[in-house]
């Protein structure tokens, strides 16, 4: 006996397509992406978006964060959509399929039930949030903040990339202000289907993970200033190093870390010398550390400790220190319910699966505080992700899809 809806699955082949072909642009140096947010290659790709869903029949809406709101009639107008959605935007030298996964398979499912015949009662919104990554413009998960009502929207509008250039006059450059008001929007559920960006599924060997939570993070800017000076002529004993307090942090933000194990993480991607020449000691050293855990208590104990810390390591080497928290978000417990209709969607399809907390974060985590949200991961090989060699196989994209359609027919209800 067939289980429920067995037959009912996506078209791999249709969906692997579209992502090789939403991954021509915006290429990266080594196979990847480099489609950040707001350049004219994230408008191409929000153009190619935007033609499939137009083909699939679907009305396109805008926000005025340029968030994509791209809907399927369903056959109660009172009904609130079931939104589907991730992000287009990649980091400088990111993967095919981080985020992008999420936003096409979102259209596969619409594809998929064009093709099955299948009206739900529910409206389906298949959707692309801008500023996912927070790689251009911190924060992260910056337009789904402000439509959670996190961020106010002269708050985004304002953020600036290293080049000066603010967030506002990007979206307005590339033409993707929309007349929504941010926000407006209400959702009766919201599913994100995404690569697992760690090692856990592919070990485990499990096609998909029910995603549960979604660990908690700060991101601490800091702003240290030393003395710049000849890094030839200066004797070590007069030299205000503003690089060597870096350094000294960033030994303690690993030691703080690894001493809240397990489940915790700490570290540092990003970090501005100046003037940065080879043969002045920095003035000022700006870098962001980027701490996470599922476990509260462990999150904000770290917090804590490394912003004690940090300006005694400042003082004792006569470096100015001050810090600015640029990005923010408590652990998640994603909606119970939806969880369960992914886990059964999984059973009934027949797919080996685990329960699963998000290492990385993603807008399921300001959707999951204005709907009952959850999500959907597939393995990566290696669990390597915001590398251009992150990879996945067509099988791994459509299992996790199909788990995507069947947990959404679920929800949205089928019409009589
Ligand atoms: O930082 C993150 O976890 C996500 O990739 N923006
Ligand atoms: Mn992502
Ligand atoms: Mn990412």
């Amino acid at each position: 006996m067939a289980a429920p809806g067995e037959n009912m699955r996506v078209n791999a082949d249709r969906l692997w397509d579209s992502l090789m072909d939403m991954a021509k642009i915006g290429p990266g140096i080594a196979g990847g992406n480099n489609r950040q947010t707001l350049t004219d290659a994230d408008a191409e790709g929000r153009r190619l978006f935007q033609t499939w869903c137009d083909d699939a029949g679907l009305s396109m809406g805008v926000d005025t964060m340029g968030n994509m709101f791209m809907t399927r009639a369903g056959t109660d107008p009172d009904a609130l959509p079931v939104y589907v959605g991730s992000h287009l935007d990649t980091q400088p030298t990111g993967g095919k399929y981080d985020g992008v996964l999420g936003v096409l398979a979102g259209l596969e499912v619409v594809r998929s039930l064009n093709d099955l015949g299948i009206r739900t009662k529910h409206p389906i919104v298949v959707t692309n949030w801008t500023n996912e990554e927070g790689a251009r413009f911190a924060p992260a998960m910056l337009a789904s903040g402000v439509f959670a009502g996190i961020h106010t929207q002269d708050y985004a509008y304002a953020r600036k990339d290293p080049e000066g250039k603010t967030f506002g006059e990007e979206l307005k450059r590339i033409g993707w202000v929309g007349d929504e008001e941010v926000g407006a929007r209400k959702m009766h559920a919201y599913f994100e289907y995404h690569i697992e960006q760690g090692p856990i599924l592919e070990a485990e060997d499990k096609q998909i993970g029910v995603v549960t939570h979604c660990q908690g993070l700060w991101w601490l800017e800091f702003t240290l200033t030393g003395r710049e000076a000849h890094t030839g002529s200066t004797p070590m004993n007069l030299r205000v190093n503003a690089g060597l307090a870096m350094a000294r942090i960033l030994e303690m933000v690993q030691t703080v870390a690894m001493e809240n194990q397990p489940g915790a993480v700490g570290g540092v991607g990003q970090v501005f010398f100046s003037p940065n020449s080879r043969n002045v000691l920095p003035g000022k050293v700006v870098f962001t550390v980027d701490i996470r855990s599922p476990d509260q208590a462990k999150l904000d104990g770290m917090r804590a400790r490394i912003e004690a810390e940090a300006p005694r390591i400042c003082e004792a080497l006569g470096v100015g220190c001050s810090v600015e928290a640029v990005g923010h978000f408590d652990p998640v417990t994603f909606d119970p319910t939806l969880v369960t209709s992914v886990r059964k969607a999984a059973e009934d399809l027949g797919y080996s699966h685990m329960n699963i907390i998000s290492g990385a974060g993603h807008d399921a985590c300001w959707a999951a505080k204005v709907a009952p949200a959850t999500m959907i991961m597939c393995p990566c090989v290696g669990g390597l992700s915001h590398n251009e060699a992150e990879e996945i196989s067509k099988e791994w994209a459509a299992a996790g899809a199909d788990v995507l359609l069947h947990a959404v027919i679920e929800t949205a209800g089928i019409a009589e």
